[in-house]
């Protein structure tokens, strides 16, 4: 299946830690990064008094089930120093599984497509620049959905 994940951090070396990111997906066991966005400054969404993020999205193609591929994520963050403090508060590394093939699910663990996607130029951006033909399940494209979403001051900063 083809799935899509969101990379955001704003803590201890931003842009490492998404490098460090995309590395680990990449060695997800079965897992293969096909692609990831340029890396993009935002300014934070939620509390103001936190450090700009560095935003990405990558493209994988994975045989495993959401479920395991959203416990090899969250085992990516600890690995990275998550620790879960304030809700929309300063992290080093947040993982959200935007898209999960055509996949629409609602569980206690798991929403795909992830609930704020579609309202997020940090996601909608670097998604676009991947794949400026998605389709999201229900049927809305990415440069429909990037047209009414919110925008956070979003700066390039590297490929
Ligand atoms: N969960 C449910 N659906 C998903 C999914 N599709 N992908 C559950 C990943 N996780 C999903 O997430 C809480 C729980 O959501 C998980 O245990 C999982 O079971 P979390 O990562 O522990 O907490 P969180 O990230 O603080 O909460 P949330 O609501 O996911 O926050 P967001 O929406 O990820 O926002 N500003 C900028 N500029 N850029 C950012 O990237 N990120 C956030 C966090 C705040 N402000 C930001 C950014
Ligand atoms: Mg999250």
């Amino acid at each position: 299946m083809v799935s899509y994940i969101a990379l955001g951090s704003n803590l201890d070396n931003p842009v490492q830690q998404v490098q460090q990111a995309l590395l680990s997906i990449d060695q997800l066991s079965k897992t293969y990064l096909l692609a990831h966005s340029s890396l993009y400054q935002s300014a934070p969404m939620g509390p103001q008094d936190q450090p700009p993020y560095i935003n990405a999205v990558a493209k994988i193609h994975t045989q495993l089930e959401p479920l395991e591929l959203l416990d090899k994520l969250q085992a990516i963050e600890n690995q990275q120093g998550r620790v879960r403090k304030q809700h929309w508060g300063a992290r080093t590394i947040d993982l959200d599984i935007v898209l999960y093939d055509h996949t629409i699910m609602q569980t206690e663990r798991l929403t795909l497509p992830h609930y704020g996607a579609k309202e997020r130029d940090f996601v909608l951006l670097p998604l676009a620049e991947i794949s400026p033909e998605l389709v999201f399940p229900e049927g809305d494209s990415v440069s429909q959905a990037l047209q009414s979403c919110v925008r956070y001051d979003l700066r390039k900063v590297s490929q």
